[in-house]
């Protein structure tokens, strides 16, 4: 835990064994007054090193098994669970053309089983099942006792662009079905889940996360530059076609869509997720870890299908000079939010130096098109080596705005270790006087 500020003067009052004087007071003495911040550095990098950041999080689960699992442990006490809020998030994720058969079957919910009492978080692990209501027709075939093994079935030949080949050889499969079970972007159902519960916590500091769909294949919305309203009447729409914030482009996009669904085909995009209301303060070049844009690249990659991921417009800035990139300095004490510090654009995505700089946060996922094609692509057969269609069952045609629900969570989950890094707290009321001080301090600034 990095709790630097905590840490009082005299930070380890245990006696050295057989020497009659502190480890405090060997510091002391080896050191020199001079060397307080020095102790302070050593004890937090050590505290980091131990135990890591104070959010932690994790999933289990197969995509036939009978329940999905996340496991969060970090929270502080007394933070309200809205249900039906996280229960939207899921039902958000399975939103989206271009879904396939499952979705007709799944219908996501949160199942609290610890670490909330009285709809309010109680600071122990928090632990949520997610019920596969396909599982029942999975039971026979892939149960967790031994079972019947002629039911079993196999996916013979791996597909191309899925875990299927490299899992198998990792793990000493003869055939995939179980890393596919695994590899499955169902589990970012869990994710969503997890990343409520993150969004709850960081609507107390003031901070949103939402997401839009920026690209569909080739149709791409001509200006990305959409404002934070446009995104929120996205969010409240019932039915969700492609997220994309303009009719026209969405259009387009439901074409690309049509037409990899006519051909047997899968097609990929672009999300774009934003994080309104975040102060500038969040990550820091301190330790190459910590980073905040570092952090976000990890959480964003490491969801199904993402092959690229940017910060603001971290692309197209590479092959631009520096003067049209960065983002001109203003000051304006009117226009203060946390500090009077204003930009003339947003070019950096909200981080400079991997710490937040108090604009909207810009990370956006590039996703490769689903591996599982309806005319499948060349393969071998796991068994003869004899030349095969990749395997085929049922598939997604395209995920792209399910992908921007997943991020969101990453980024959200993201955002809220680091605010909990920077501000700490064991009860809201600790973490939310803590934000209060620093706010007030910037305010100053
Ligand atoms: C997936 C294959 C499909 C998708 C699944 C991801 O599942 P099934 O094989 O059961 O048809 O629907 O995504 C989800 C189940 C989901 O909830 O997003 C894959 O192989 O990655």
């Amino acid at each position: 835990m990095r709790r630097a500020y905590l840490c009082p003067p005299f930070f380890c009052p245990a006696f050295i064994p057989n020497s009659g004087i502190s480890y405090n007071q060997w510091f002391e003495k080896s050191l020199g007054r001079g060397h307080a911040k020095l102790k302070t550095r050593v004890v937090t990098a050590t505290q980091t090193l131990k135990t890591g950041p104070m959010l932690r999080y994790f999933t289990a689960g197969e995509s036939h098994g009978e329940t999905l699992v996340a496991f969060i442990s970090g929270i502080p006490a007394g933070l309200d669970v809205d249900q039906q809020f996280i229960n939207r998030e899921l039902w958000r994720r399975q939103q989206g053309f271009g879904r396939g058969g499952r979705m007709k079957i799944e219908k996501d919910t949160a199942h609290f089983v610890s670490g909330v009492r009285h709809g309010k978080t109680i600071g122990s692990p928090i632990a949520i099942l997610l019920e596969n209501r396909d599982w029942k027709n999975w039971q026979e075939v892939l149960p967790v006792e031994t079972g019947d093994p002629e039911k079993h079935k196999r996916v013979a030949s791996p597909r191309p662009g899925h875990a299927d080949l490299a899992g198998a050889l990792k793990y000493n499969f003869p055939e995939a079905r179980y890393v596919l079970e695994r590899a499955s972007a169902r589990e970012s159902t869990s994710r969503v889940a997890l990343g409520a519960l993150a969004k709850l916590f960081l609507r107390g500091l003031g901070i949103e996360v939402l997401s839009h769909v920026i690209a569909v294949g080739k149709a791409a919305l001509a200006n990305a530059d959409v404002p934070w309203q446009k995104l929120q009447e996205l969010y409240g729409k019932e039915e969700v076609l492609l997220n994309c914030a303009d009719p026209e482009a969405e259009a387009r996009m439901r074409a690309e869509v049509d037409h990899a669904l006519r051909t047997g085909d899968s097609v990929g995009g672009v999300f774009e997720v934003v994080a309104h209301g975040v102060p500038p303060g969040l990550g820091t070049f301190a330790q190459w870890d910590e980073r905040l844009d570092g952090l976000l690249a990890q959480a964003v990659m490491s969801l199904q299908a993402v092959k690229a991921v940017e910060i603001g417009t971290g692309v197209e800035s590479a092959l631009s000079f520096g003067s049209s990139v960065h983002d001109e300095i203003g000051y304006s004490r009117a226009e203060a939010k946390f500090t009077g510090f204003t930009r003339a654009s947003n070019h950096a995505g909200g981080i400079e130096g991997g710490i937040s700089n108090g604009e909207d946060i810009l990370v956006r996922g590039y996703l490769k098109p689903i591996s599982t094609l309806r005319r499948p692509l060349g393969s071998v057969d796991f068994e003869t080596r004899e030349p095969v269609k990749a395997a085929y069952e049922r598939s997604d045609v395209c995920v792209v705005p399910a992908a921007g629900v997943a991020a969101e969570a990453m980024v959200a989950l993201t955002l809220a270790r680091c605010a909990l890094d920077k501000f700490g707290g064991d009860s809201m009321t600790e973490t939310l006087r803590n934000f209060e001080g620093y706010q007030q301090q910037l305010k100053r600034f």
